[in-house]
């Protein structure tokens, strides 16, 4: 009898027990899609990890005024069977099409591309959004990918800082260089200054920075009829491999720690203009990140992901 109760109980474990996989991380995109070409690849990664369960993709917020760079997101988000992914925009829009930066290629993809988001002025304020996803989401649970601007995050610290506490797990974001900016600062940290010297200096969760000395460079293997490999044409040129930030907080924010190291033991602080420094010891939870894996691998790892559905 005892035996069979302990066959019972076994059998009821093993069926009882899955396969342990991590749960999908739940993540918002903040992204200056519109400035550089590193976006389009960025959140082309998130739809991929989306759709395998590695991460839960709650919405994309854009962070640049102009029309295009909702559309341009919504385009991505089309190509890759996610059209209902919720897209907040900065507000207000005004009107530009992007053409104030290098690569034109935002209002190019919205012409090429299914999507029905027609622009901007049509999304929903990144804000009211913020706070929209966060509270339907469990205590300490989002991770936050920022690949542009503060603008968005200071909007919502100024609104509701009790909910950033409660709600997310932590904020990763592309900016600065480490330990200390150079002859400039980095491109994202002097977009707007004073929303990142709010963000860095008051953010109330783990922050973890990938600086602009982190990098890959690839895109010549990526060739099919998608909006990354039409990004890449108009950015880079056909066959040509262009240097790229976004994707690798993106692919840290999702796989943690696996190609990375966090160094610790300080803390970021905002200077003049956007400029940073890494001063010591810690006078607040953050993390700067230096790559374990060389980087033409990880450069091949991220692109393989982007060949595999280009
Ligand atoms: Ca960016």
């Amino acid at each position: 009898m005892l035996s069979i109760l302990s066959a019972v109980a076994v059998a009821v474990t093993l069926v009882v027990v899955p396969a342990t996989r991590p749960a999908p991380v739940p993540l918002i995109i903040d992204t200056d899609i519109c400035a550089a070409v590193d976006d389009v690849p960025a959140l082309a990664m998130a739809n991929l990890m989306h759709s395998r369960g590695e991460a839960k993709l709650l919405g994309v917020m854009v962070d640049t005024r102009g029309e295009a760079g909702a559309a341009a997101v919504d385009v991505v988000n089309t190509h890759y069977k996610h059209p209902d992914i919720p897209i907040g925009a900065l507000k207000p829009t005004d009107g530009s099409t992007c053409e104030q930066f290098a690569h034109n290629y935002a209002p190019e993809l919205g012409k090429k591309f299914p999507h029905d988001l027609r622009g901007g002025s049509a999304a929903p304020d990144a804000t009211a959004l913020y706070r929209e996803l966060l509270a339907a989401q469990p205590d300490r649970s989002v991770v936050v990918v920022s690949l542009g601007s503060t603008t968005n995050l200071r909007n919502l610290l100024d609104a509701d800082a009790n909910l950033v506490r409660r709600k997310v797990s932590r904020l990763v974001v592309m900016g600065g260089q480490y330990p200390r900016s150079t002859t400039e600062p980095e491109f994202n940290f002097a977009l707007d200054p004073a929303a990142t010297t709010r963000v860095v200096h008051d953010w109330p969760t783990p922050v973890v920075f990938s600086g602009g000395e982190l990098s890959v460079s690839f895109g010549k293997r990526i060739a099919g009829a998608g909006p990354v490999t039409e990004t890449f044409r108009i950015g880079f040129g056909a066959g040509v491999d262009g240097e790229l930030w976004d994707v690798l907080p993106l692919y840290y924010a999702v796989h943690g720690g696996e190609h990375f190291t966090e160094v610790r033991g300080g803390s970021n602080r905002i200077g003049a203009g956007g400029a940073n420094e890494w001063v010591s010891p810690a006078t607040r939870d953050h993390a700067y990140l230096t790559l374990v894996t060389g980087t033409p691998d990880m450069a091949r790892i991220i692109e393989d992901m982007l060949v595999s559905a280009a």
